[in-house]
């Protein structure tokens, strides 16, 4: 075992999405482990924030503005990263939405458009940079998945499904493209303290703890929320040659949250 398969020195990694957040904190790992980052974003604003955030950071990362749900537009960054670095080494497909509403009053529109970003689009992106890791003769694609990947919730049916879906493309990757020399993983983070997760921590009128919250943290046997940092040494594992035998596998980073039934009756 030689410590240097955990270094990303001159792989080029693309993170959707990544303009802040889970997104940034694994690109931010992957730049210091030596990685070239390129992220896209939906709107141009997010992007130039995104950079300059990077930047602050002494990294230089390449922003694009591109919808993920768009093949042409996210064909044309594949090609233009293959135009400005040669090569695609490594895959994050974490861009997501979430809707949180009870399902018999979602609209099939809105089941649709969170199936289109958290599932469709990753199947978009995966499907623009596989040919170009074939030529090379390797690559890295990891798939942002979910607890609820696993486990279903109130409201939460279409990111459910989604993610649910994500974990299965995972594995078809893995199936299709292994012998490429190809691993497609997926992460499951837990409960992260993100924008996204923000309304189920805000506190109440009476300044006391969302009950979503307090929730999640006895569910969770670490007792606590994640940071978009617990994610990142996975990320860079699953990135690297360390996990070069590791295909088709989700790596639930959730504090426990898998293995626990919840706080038995005191
Ligand atoms: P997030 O709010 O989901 O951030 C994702 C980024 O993707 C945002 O910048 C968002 O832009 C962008 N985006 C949305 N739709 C897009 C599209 N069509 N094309 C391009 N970019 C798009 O924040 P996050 O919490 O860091 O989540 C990152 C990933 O982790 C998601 O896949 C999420 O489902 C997953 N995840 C999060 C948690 C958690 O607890 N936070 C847990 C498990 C999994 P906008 O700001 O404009 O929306
Ligand atoms: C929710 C969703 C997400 C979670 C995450 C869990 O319960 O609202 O599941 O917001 O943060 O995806 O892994």
């Amino acid at each position: 075992m030689n410590l240097k398969d955990f270094s990303l020195e001159g792989k080029v990694a693309w993170i959707t999405g990544a303009s802040y957040g889970i997104g940034m904190a694994i690109a931010k790992a992957y730049a210091a482990v030596g990685a070239k980052i390129v992220f896209n974003d939906i709107k141009q604003e997010l992007v130039d924030k995104g950079v300059e955030a990077y930047k602050e950071d002494g990294i230089e990362a390449t922003g694009y503005v591109c919808d993920v749900t768009n093949e042409e537009q996210v064909q044309e960054v594949a090609a233009k990263i293959l135009e400005k670095f040669g090569r695609i080494d490594i895959l994050v497909n974490n861009a997501g939405i979430i809707k949180r509403i009870p399902m018999i009053e979602m609209t099939a529109a809105q089941f649709r458009q969170v199936i289109d970003v958290d599932l469709n689009a990753p199947f978009i992106v995966a499907k623009a940079v596989i040919p170009a890791m074939i030529k090379q003769g390797h690559g890295k694609i990891i798939n942002i998945c979910s607890m609820m990947s696993e486990l279903g919730r109130e409201t939460v049916s279409a990111y459910a499904a989604a993610k649910g879906g994500l974990k299965m493309l995972t594995r078809n990757i893995c199936s299709e493209y292994g012998e490429h020399n190809i691993q497609c993983n997926g992460i499951g983070p837990g409960y992260i303290a993100t924008p996204q997760t923000a309304p189920l921590r805000e506190r109440q009128p009476d300044g006391s703890r969302h009950p979503f919250d307090q929730f999640i943290v006895s569910k969770t046997p670490a007792a606590r929320w994640g940071n978009p940092e617990d994610l990142q040494g996975p990320a860079v594992f699953l990135a690297s040659d360390a996990s070069n035998f590791v295909n088709g596998h989700i790596l639930y980073v959730d504090g426990g949250i898998l293995a626990y039934i919840g706080k038995q009756p005191q």
